[in-house]
């Protein structure tokens, strides 16, 4: 017999000639992996590594970062500005110099003729921190118009608000190495396997060393469901119910940390009176999960010495989003688990630098987390920009969920959009291919030029991607990475910083005002903006060299500091003036729109490890690609055959909103009244999805929806389909 390594034959790793490796951080998700990008002798990007002395990653990293090289050359980059004069003409190549003067100028007439707000302005989690914070500079200090967002509305705007109620401040207080101390683990709408793979492989290492409970909540059997102790299958919008049970059996088996209660947090009357209604016997008929569970789980999580939950989009995404983040904060703070190792609120955040925008983009505020409603904070930065203070807004403006109905209604009039594509990723399709198309002006600003949103646009400025410039992102656990530019902007593209200072320049305000031509220069001004007494958010010890050299640094991080902070509130003090952190009294409202006789199936929907997002990136690098390139839902195969539907073929799928042609994959992942779609494709999804508001954060509830399936021609649907894949 010959088996046995001598035998076989060795892999090979084809030699990619590599002369030089960048550092860089990881441009896809929020984990945050530091790593290298290798040269050829003739300076093209041919390899991808994970860097081995980073804390995050460890030399690891996951099929979309070990690719992520192929996407600097990949199909439909922009090249060249574009501008036509009326929706659907032909696009002209234009200058720089004549793009960004009629960008202006189209700014100051939509404004002159309609007032500051008419003209909206929405970003994204994805461009880099030191970008953020000049469009920031920009938008408040020059243009000076309040409605201005990013797409982290879409996102993380629920645990934004969940961490302000219950902490006074955003900020997320854990970080991974707490995996390392916990002896109970429960995650909340997360299929962290694959959204954030890197740091579930930091999960099962910790797991290895040390066994403890992991628990999680999804109405699907995800990857994360089928590697835990304990899968709570729960009614989609439903989380708030359960996290009050298990509240209440908490309290009513004597299992808090009263100690804690007493001296950390306000609200306990309010809130023990509340969660007394939701004993397991009631709360199991609305939340699905049986009274016993609930017991269970909540004797679980409130008797280990050390507890912690992670949550993503299945809490965020929802008409109760804000309210599911301060149940889980709740949680924590009854059982005393905040600011200790291994016990922690810890949001696991989604793009790349998603949270660099809540930091220093100034959408909500002001820079490094400043208020637009403190007087203080309005003057500092006045001060500190050369601005007239009188020129902020003493409140926040819309969101990007509002500013697209304030389109509908003619109150905004002129769009500009940067790092983001509605056209895909918001609910309602059709309601947004008709907005836009009411826009006296719509910018797109995009590193790809074939973005579906730029098919309704009037400018398309492309930008330059993630290492073809240098800057920092902020992950998960509140470290600052730095990205180092690896090779120039494709074609005619610029660095999105440089579009935002050139613009600057073209308005008087802008004149007078400093914009660093560098982002070390810009990452400076955010240090020194960022000491102060008592300030979480302080980064005054980083620099970009600092940055590389410790291969990533969690703030607070003050000049001085040898290490960064790895935990939040482990004095026990919190951010509102008392200290004191805020038990909330959160009553469970029904108003899903949920499965009926017409629509008998949930919609759900989400993501799969191969893609990102709208596919601009993944779905032109093949090796991404190859693995999901068609719509497809996953029906349960008892649903589909009471449909007499099989695997592979098409189907409609009806919802109130529209129709949208998928493939059928059986498994019994989504139970028997669910279907599940991953969002990364054009025409699909959303054109099904409603989206209802979360009132205090303004984010969708995009995976609550209901639906029906419908037989479609097999022909024509594969034609449809062929004629949907835009890659
Ligand atoms: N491969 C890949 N990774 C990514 C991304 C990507 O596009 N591709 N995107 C990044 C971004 S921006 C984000 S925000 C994250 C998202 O990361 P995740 O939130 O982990 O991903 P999703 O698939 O959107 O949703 C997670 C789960 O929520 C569940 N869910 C649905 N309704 C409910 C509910 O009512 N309650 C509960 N408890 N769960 C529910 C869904 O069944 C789904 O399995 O991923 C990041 N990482
Ligand atoms: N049904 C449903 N819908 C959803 C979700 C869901 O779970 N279900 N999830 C929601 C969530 S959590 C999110 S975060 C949103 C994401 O939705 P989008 O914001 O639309 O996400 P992307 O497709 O990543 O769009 C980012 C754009 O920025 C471009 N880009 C990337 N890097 C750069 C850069 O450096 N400069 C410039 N100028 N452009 C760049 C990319 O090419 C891409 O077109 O989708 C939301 N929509
Ligand atoms: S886990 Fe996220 S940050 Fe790490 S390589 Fe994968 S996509 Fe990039
Ligand atoms: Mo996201």
């Amino acid at each position: 017999m010959l088996f046995g390594r001598k035998h076989k034959n060795p892999i090979k790793i084809a030699d990619k000639n590599v002369q030089e490796w960048k550092y860089t951080t990881c441009g896809y998700c929020s984990t945050g992996c530091s790593m290298e990008i290798g040269l050829n002798p003739e300076g093209k990007p041919v390899a991808t590594r994970g860097v081995a002395g980073a804390d995050v990653n460890r030399g690891k990293l996951c099929v979309k970062g070990i690719f992520e090289h192929e996407l600097f050359e990949s199909s439909g980059r922009g090249t060249e500005p574009l501008y036509r004069e009326k929706h659907f003409e032909d696009y002209q190549e234009v200058t720089w110099d004549s793009a960004l003067d009629k960008m202006a100028d189209e700014i100051k007439r939509i404004q002159a003729k309609h007032g500051r707000d008419s003209f909206a302005i929405v970003s994204t989690g994805q461009i880099m921190t030191e970008e953020f914070y000049t469009l920031g500079k920009l938008v408040r200090g020059v243009i000076g118009t309040n409605n201005y967002d990013g797409n982290t509305t879409l996102c993380m705007a629920s645990a934004v608000s969940g961490y302000k109620r219950s902490f006074g401040s955003d900020g997320p207080p854990g970080c991974y190495d707490d995996f390392d101390h916990t002896e109970c683990l429960m995650a909340f709408g997360s299929n962290l396997p694959e959204q954030h793979p890197i740091i579930y492989w930091r999960l099962k290492e910790a797991l290895e060393k040390r066994k403890f409970p992991v628990i999680v909540v999804d109405p699907r059997v995800t990857m994360f469901a089928q590697f835990a102790d304990i899968h709570l299958p729960i009614t989609p919008g439903t989380d708030l119910v359960l996290l009050n049970s298990l509240a209440h059996v908490i309290f009513d088996e004597g299992l808090a940390d009263q100690n804690y209660i007493d001296s950390c947090t306000n609200g306990y009357q309010e809130f023990s009176k509340l969660v007394e209604e939701y004993d397991p016997v009631s709360a199991a008929k609305i939340c699905g999960i049986d009274e016993d569970t609930i017991r269970h789980v909540a004797r679980l999580y409130a008797n280990a010495g050390a507890a912690m939950s992670i949550w993503t989009m299945g809490i965020n995404q929802s008409t109760h989003g804000s309210d599911g983040v301060c149940g889980i904060n709740n949680l924590n703070l009854i059982t005393g688990n905040i600011g200790k190792p291994g016990s922690s609120s810890l949001s696991i955040t989604g793009q790349c630098n998603a949270m660099g925008t809540r930091e220093w983009s100034s959408c909500s505020g002001l820079p490094g987390y400043r208020a637009l409603e403190n007087q203080q904070h309005r003057e500092e930065i006045a001060e500190f920009w050369g601005v007239d203070k009188s020129f902020f807004p003493a409140k926040r403006g819309m969101t990007m969920t509002d500013i697209f109905p304030a389109i509908e209604t003619g109150q905004i009039k002129g769009l500009w959009l940067v790092a983001t594509n509605p056209m895909t990723s918001m609910a309602n399709s059709a309601r947004i291919r008709k907005t836009l198309e009411k826009l006296d002006f719509l910018v797109v600003q995009d590193s790809y030029r074939d973005v579906e949103t730029t098919q309704y646009a009037h400018m398309f400025l492309p930008g330059a991607v993630w290492a073809e410039k240098e800057g920092c992102f902020t992950n998960t656990e509140r470290r600052v990475n730095i990205t180092k530019k690896v090779c120039e902007p494709h074609a005619n593209s610029k660095p999105d910083h440089w579009i935002f200072s050139n613009l600057a320049k073209r308005f008087e305000q802008g004149k007078k005002m400093i914009f660093p031509e560098t982002t070390a220069e810009i990452f400076e001004e955010m240090c020194e903006l960022s000491k102060g007494e008592g300030r979480i958010l302080d980064i005054s010890g980083m620099t970009h060299e600092k940055l590389e050299q410790q291969k990533g640094i969690q703030w607070p991080f003050r000049e001085g500091d040898e290490k960064g902070a790895q935990r939040l509130y482990t004095d026990g003090k919190f951010q509102f003036p008392d200290g004191k952190a805020k038990l909330l009294a959160m009553p469970y409202i029904e108003n899903n729109e949920k499965p009926d006789e017409e629509f008998p199936f949930w919609l759900n929907s989400g993501r799969v490890v191969e893609h990102f997002h709208t596919r601009t990136k993944t779905g032109k690098i093949g090796n991404m690609n190859k693995y999901s390139p068609t719509p497809y839902m996953e029906i349960n195969p008892d649903a589909a055959e009471e449909l007499g539907l099989e695997n592979s073929k098409y189907v409609r799928l009806v919802s109130r909103r529209g129709d949208a042609v998928v493939m059928a994959q059986l498994t019994h992942r989504v139970p028997r009244n669910m279907v599940f779609i991953p969002f990364h494709f054009h025409e699909c999804v959303n054109r099904l999805t409603l989206g209802l508001l979360d009132p205090y954060s303004r984010q969708p509830a995009f995976k609550q929806n209901s639906v029906r399936i419908e037989h479609i021609d097999q022909d024509l649907a594969a034609r449809l389909n062929v004629e949907m894949r835009t890659y």
